[in-house]
């Protein structure tokens, strides 16, 4: 049976949201004549609208953090801590409706966007951890009776700038972090994937209204990229952790490095999978597929490209196509497809446009693509994974093409398979397959992968939230999520106390009066 939104969106406390911005329980703004509506590439349908903010309510909601600032980092870390456990427990009773309605905006698959608050939940059980391990360092000072350590304070507002691919978990990540790290937030969804946003707001704001958290802790601001703009030059925001395309971060990273703010930039992954003459081929036919058609192919961490051994490469691409014919395209929410819509129209004809230029290149289909119709199919936004043999260097295989579009390479040498791999602008997520350990280690070892993910294994997406999340070069070098990342979002102090009776100098140098 065909879910029933509109209950979802009531369970969520989602209304047609008439306002620009919440500052926790309290909505505001909405005086723009602009509105931005949310448009679900499912059905096509204009699910609900939201007002853009202005720059007034943009400064009015910075104001407000600030003063939520100096009464948050007062907390204790492990109260805030607390507090994070409690949405923690507040996403699991809302991971139904919540997973759905991601599902619904965004058009990934029902369990992918069950998957997407778990993640949510997995970052803020991390988090409570994380919030009475917030650790520094103490060195050996070189000066008698002195100590040295050092110490990590919160920075103050953490501007979040996440894309519509994963609208509410990569916002969690940062949050929960940003949070036990005594920081307040200001979170501007993707114009794609504002109810998301909403509903999340929702859900944290009443959990700060029963711990009597003052508002203005956790803000979303709902706005186009005059809004974006805003907050990446304003020196009021320290660090801008902002998910999305390379060229979108690179006028972020510009923006924030012209006041020397702090930047956290998650940008585009251009990711191969190696698939070696020792791999087990039917384990790396599961990891190729989902990598490649998972959530459409538009997650930063999806599969573009397979770099095959050319004594399997046959038989593994007869796999492939075999696998693709079986492959079911439809409404997401059914949980018998495989495959959702693309986000809206744009990405349909970005999908087209890379299609026609691989082509143009020389590019030879095994599965052709194309989009899909009939009533089904009505939002235009369903379009066919579809398979080519490249060249790495096709100037549209180095370039993302955030789609269901998988780009098949030949190699004889692993070396030469991993200077394929590295032989792009990207740097997110990487994988081989193999049952060779020294394949394997060599891929992994510094003369390996060049990218911040590289798995063994496992195919190139689906990481978990527990390690460092991120890449290299044009994926813009930022950290989130687990391991050491919460660093990013406190500022570290280095202290020295003297407590002898004389003032030695560092480096011995004498100055007597
Ligand atoms: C993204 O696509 O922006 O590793 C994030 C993954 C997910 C997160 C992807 N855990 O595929």
């Amino acid at each position: 049976m065909r879910t029933d939104i509109q209950s979802i969106l009531n369970k969520l406390g989602v209304k047609a949201e008439n306002a620009a911005f919440s500052t926790g329980s309290v909505w505001g703004g909405g005086s723009n004549s602009k509105s931005l509506e949310s448009f679900s590439p499912v059905d096509g349908k204009i699910i609900a609208s939201a007002k853009v903010a202005t720059s007034a309510d943009y400064d009015a909601i910075v104001e407000k953090s600030q003063e939520a600032f100096k009464h948050w980092r007062t907390i204790p870390a492990p109260k805030r801590g607390e507090i994070v456990r409690q949405f923690g427990d507040a996403l699991r009773a809302n991971k139904d409706a919540l997973g759905t309605l991601v599902s619904y905006e965004m058009g990934k698959s029902l369990q992918e966007g069950f998957g997407e608050v778990q993640e949510m939940i997995d970052i803020c059980d991390f988090a409570v951890g994380l919030s009475r391990q917030l650790y520094g360092l103490t060195m050996h000072s070189e000066r008698p009776s002195h100590r040295m350590y050092e110490q990590w304070h919160p920075l103050g507002i953490v501007g979040i700038i996440s894309a519509f691919n994963f609208p509410v978990a990569v916002w969690s990540w940062n949050t929960a972090l940003a949070l036990v790290c005594g920081n307040v937030c200001i979170w501007k969804p993707s114009e794609k994937t504002p109810l998301t946003a909403v509903a999340c707001q929702h859900i944290i704001a009443k959990v700060f209204k029963d711990n009597d958290v003052p508002e203005g802790v956790c803000n979303l601001i709902i706005g186009d990229r005059e809004v974006g703009e805003l907050m990446t030059k304003d020196g009021r925001v320290p660090l801008i952790s902002a998910t999305g395309s390379t060229r979108m971060g690179k006028a972020v990273g510009a923006a924030v490095g012209a006041r020397l703010g702090k930047s956290l930039l998650e940008l585009g992954g251009n990711n191969a999978i190696i698939i070696s003459e020792h791999a087990d081929l039917d384990m790396s036919l599961i990891g190729a597929v989902f990598g490649a058609v998972g959530t459409a192919g538009q997650r930063c961490t999806s599969t573009r490209r397979l770099i095959i051994h050319e004594s399997v490469y046959d038989a593994f691409a007869a796999k492939l196509v075999k696998a693709y014919g079986q492959l079911r395209i439809g409404d997401p929410l059914d949980q018998n497809n495989h495959v959702g819509p693309l986000i809206d129209n744009d990405a349909v004809a970005s999908y087209l446009d890379s299609i026609e230029k691989c082509k143009a290149e020389g590019g030879k289909f095994l599965v052709e693509g194309g989009v899909l119709d009939g009533a089904e199919y009505a939002s235009g936004c369903y379009v066919k994974p579809c398979i080519a043999q490249v060249k790495n260097d096709f100037e549209i295989v180095q370039h993302e093409t955030f789609a269901p579009i998988l780009y098949l390479i030949k190699y004889k040498t692993l070396d030469e398979a991993i200077a394929l791999q590295n032989g792009v602008p990207q740097g997110l997520s990487s994988a081989i397959m193999t049952l060779n350990l020294r394949e394997a280690e060599q891929f992994l070892s510094y003369q390996g992968s060049d990218c911040g993910i590289a798995n063994v294994n496992i195919g190139t997406s689906g990481a978990e939230i527990g390690g460092a999340f991120g890449g290299e070069k044009e994926t813009g070098g930022g950290r989130e999520s687990g391991s050491d990342a919460w660093r990013a979002y406190m500022r570290r102090q280095t202290n020295t106390i003297n407590y002898s009776n004389t003032l030695p100098l560092a480096q011995g140098i004498k100055f007597d009066l």
